[in-house]
């Protein structure tokens, strides 16, 4: 009797836990295309075509390589549509002696697994996923007993444990976070080379179809899928990264040019998400890169923080704070997602711009996430379920581990400040400083009030004023209020009266872009 090694969507690598160490002729490995996956939230077309180009190319590799996999497709008859239906549909096939299952990345498919021992005659076992430096345990032991959970700490726990940029037990320069220095704002400078893009082959073609068939009238655009949907491929987009942007990473990590989705970018999130790259081993060749002379110590060093540091940190942060942090609303924020999200049809230049590439590429830079469309969410008041919804559809990397942190806490403040020691709000000089965007803008940045003024600009001093209570106490931000208390009563109210014309303005959008009915 065989064991079944069920493998999800994001497990796609031979090194993975319950593969390593199998042999061929007692293991056979099923893979599922099933609607619950393809249809909880109604993703990105581009999201459904990478993942099941990505998981129909493995399969490839593994059979050619010898492995017997069972591959269930979307339409293929009797396909149950759930992951626990088709393993109990491959259990009758097979007649395993053992499941062995990597645990999943999010706790929405971990309780399916974890109702497996009890549905399956034979013996499940849940192994931890150690392509991740941290594992869950030991980010709960790091995290007990404490309040705050700053990233910076535990990203030099991290640093010390790989020994990446270490000088025996200093970091390499002296200094942990050379964050400063990467603050750049776009200049004549800037001239940054294509990425590499993969041209769908026939296997992806057949996805896209199939996409487009079953999801069509999910959003997004399909016609630009450029994605590396192979190990080879990402290993190529990496080699191209490595040569030819990694230099300038780290000074252009926050800048935004309209029109320019990729600038300096390394766009790998969805290959390391996947697991076709390994982000300890992109960490070491950066490393290299820097060693070699081929790349400063600022760009490198952001680059391996975005990795070891904040992505390790989100998923240890997810794993501790759930289930509770879907719901976590400490703003009590209650206006809907505006429909523009969706259509990016605003004169927001900013907005329309990132909405663009979110749109065209299921893709945005971290600056746009965070300070344009994260920024408006937050100051506008932007429930958190419905950005939440709208991050997870939109984004091709995008899975709930690395979501939910990053827009629950990060951009939204609706966790109270466990992850972030302020919100990250910002006026309409924030973007003006970092990019291009508001130089054909119909608003005004350097306009406070009034309707040609920049609507971040209101914003930031509504949310101020409606907050004021919880964030006065906070002493990262608490000095705001003496500006605000300065401001003599008209001028206050002008603020505010800008705001809420604006605001009203703002039309909701059907819940059903998002999830269906
Ligand atoms: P680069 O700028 O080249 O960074 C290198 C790598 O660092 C990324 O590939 C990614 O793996 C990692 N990284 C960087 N920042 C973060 C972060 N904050 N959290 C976790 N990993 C990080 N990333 C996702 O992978 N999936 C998501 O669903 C996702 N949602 C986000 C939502 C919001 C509101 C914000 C602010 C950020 C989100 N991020 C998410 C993080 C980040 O924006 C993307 O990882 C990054 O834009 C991917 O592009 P890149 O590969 O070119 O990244
Ligand atoms: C996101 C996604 C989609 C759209 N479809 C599938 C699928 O059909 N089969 C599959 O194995 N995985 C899919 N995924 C990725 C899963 O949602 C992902 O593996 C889990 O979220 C991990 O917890
Ligand atoms: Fe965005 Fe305001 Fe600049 Fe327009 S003026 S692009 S809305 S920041």
């Amino acid at each position: 009797r065989p064991v079944l090694v069920p493998v999800l969507g994001d497990q796609l690598t031979r090194n993975l836990a319950s593969i390593r160490g199998r042999t061929k002729d007692d293991t056979v490995i099923l893979m599922m295309e099933v609607w619950d996956e393809a249809t909880y939230v109604r993703h990105h077309k581009q999201k459904i075509a990478l993942i099941f180009s990505a998981m129909r190319h493995f399969a490839a590799v593994l059979r050619d390589a010898g492995w017997l996999v069972d591959y269930v497709r979307l339409d293929d008859e009797g396909n149950s549509g759930s992951f626990t239906g088709e393993v109990a549909r491959a259990v009758e096939r097979h007649d395993p002696c053992a499941i062995h299952v990597v645990e999943a990345g999010e706790w929405r498919v971990q309780q399916a697994i974890e109702e497996w021992p009890d549905k399956f005659d034979c013996e499940v076992e849940i192994l931890p996923d150690d392509r991740f430096i941290a594992s869950i345990a030991e980010f709960r032991e790091w995290a007990e007993g404490r309040d705050t959970f700053r990233m910076e700490f535990f990203y030099r726990e991290m640093r010390r444990k790989t020994g990446l940029l270490m000088d025996s037990d200093k970091p390499e320069g002296g200094e942990w976070n050379l964050d400063k220095q990467n603050r750049e704002s776009p200049d004549d400078e800037m001239d940054p080379p294509e990425r590499a893009k993969f041209e769908p082959d026939e296997m992806t073609c057949d996805v896209v179809s199939l996409v487009k068939d079953k999801f069509g009238d999910h959003f997004g655009s399909l016609e630009t899928f450029n994605w590396p949907v192979t190990r080879e491929e990402a290993e190529e987009a990496a080699d191209r990264f490595f040569a030819e942007r990694i230099e300038k990473f780290g000074p252009y990590q926050d800048a935004m040019v309209h029109g320019q989705d990729d600038l300096y970018h390394s766009m790998l999130s969805t290959s390391i998400n996947l697991g076709l790259l390994d982000p300890l081993d992109l960490c070491q060749r950066a490393e290299k890169a820097y060693r070699d002379g081929k790349a400063p110590l600022n760009s490198v060093e952001g680059f391996i923080r975005q990795l070891i540091g904040w992505r390790e940190y989100v998923r240890g942060f997810y794993w501790y704070f759930m289930p509770g942090l879907e719901s976590d609303n400490k703003l009590n924020a209650q206006r809907g997602l505006p429909e523009f999200y969706w259509t990016g049809e605003t004169d927001m230049r900013c907005m329309a711009d990132c909405i663009r590439s979110t749109r065209e590429n299921a893709h945005a830079h971290h600056i746009q996430r965070l300070m344009v469309l994260g920024n408006f969410a937050l100051l506008a008041g932007i429930n958190p379920r419905e950005v939440q919804d709208w991050y997870l559809v939109v984004y091709a990397d995008a899975y709930e581990w690395v979501e939910l942190p990053n827009v629950a806490a990060m951009i939204l403040y609706a966790d109270g400040g466990k992850l972030a020691s302020k919100p990250y709000a910002a006026s309409g000089n924030y973007i003006n400083k970092m990019s291009d965007y508001c130089r054909e803008c119909r608003y005004s940045p350097s306009k406070k009030t009034g309707e040609d003024a920049c609507p971040f600009n209101p914003l930031y001093w509504h949310f101020m004023d409606r907050h004021r209570e919880l964030l006065e106490q906070n002493h990262r931000i608490g000095r705001i209020y003496s500006t605000w208390d300065r401001m003599d009563e008209a001028r206050r109210q002008d603020y505010l009266d800008s705001a809420e014309a604006f605001l009203d303005t703002l039309t909701p959008a059907a819940k059903t872009w998002a999830r269906n009915e």
